[in-house]
């Protein structure tokens, strides 16, 4: 089964939308596998987001990730990281789509209120990079077969 990372950014926190981004992933049928909150410091913002380092935006990004707490997740199901960049939309508030949780509850580009990992091999790098394998854990979901065929009955 396909896991990846979910990053429930600092203004989400701030915001107080954190129960209502879960209750989204919840809501498709994902499961939760790891959860915490923290403050990440500079050199796991910076590792994060390596593929932009030297843009514009790349240090008031690292200066808004390590603002204060978020929270990070990892959800677990069929096709989840493709299913999770649906759920999450556009990257750019103001383009996402109705229904995203972006396009419902965002409007800027920087403070886009969540992270979800790109592709498989980026989701185990980043899952490994917040989570020790001890704080994942596995467990059967008692809904399993009404949520995907996919899934052990
Ligand atoms: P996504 O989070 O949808 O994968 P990326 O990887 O292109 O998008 O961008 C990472 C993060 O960098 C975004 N979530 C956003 O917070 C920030 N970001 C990207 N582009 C810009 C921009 N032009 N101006 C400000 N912040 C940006």
């Amino acid at each position: 089964m396909e896991r990846t990372l979910v990053l429930i950014k600092p203004d989400a926190v701030q915001r107080r939308l954190v129960g209502r981004i879960i209750a989204r992933l919840e809501d498709k049928g994902l499961r939760l596998a790891g959860l915490k909150l923290l403050t990440i410091c500079r050199d796991l913002a910076a590792e994060h987001y390596a593929a932009h380092k030297g843009k514009p935006f790349y240090e008031p990004l690292l200066k808004f990730i390590t603002s204060g707490p978020l929270v990070a997740l990892v959800v677990e199901g069929p096709a989840a990281v493709a299913a999770v960049r649906k759920l999450l939309g556009a990257t750019f508030g103001a383009e996402a789509e109705p229904g995203t949780i972006r396009g419902d509850l965002a409007l800027s580009n920087r403070h886009n209120l969540v992270h979800g990992s790109d592709c498989p091999a980026a989701a185990e790098q980043e899952i490994a990079r917040f989570f020790t394998p001890a704080e994942l854990l596995d467990y059967k979901m008692s809904d399993n077969r009404w949520v995907s065929e996919l899934l052990p009955e």
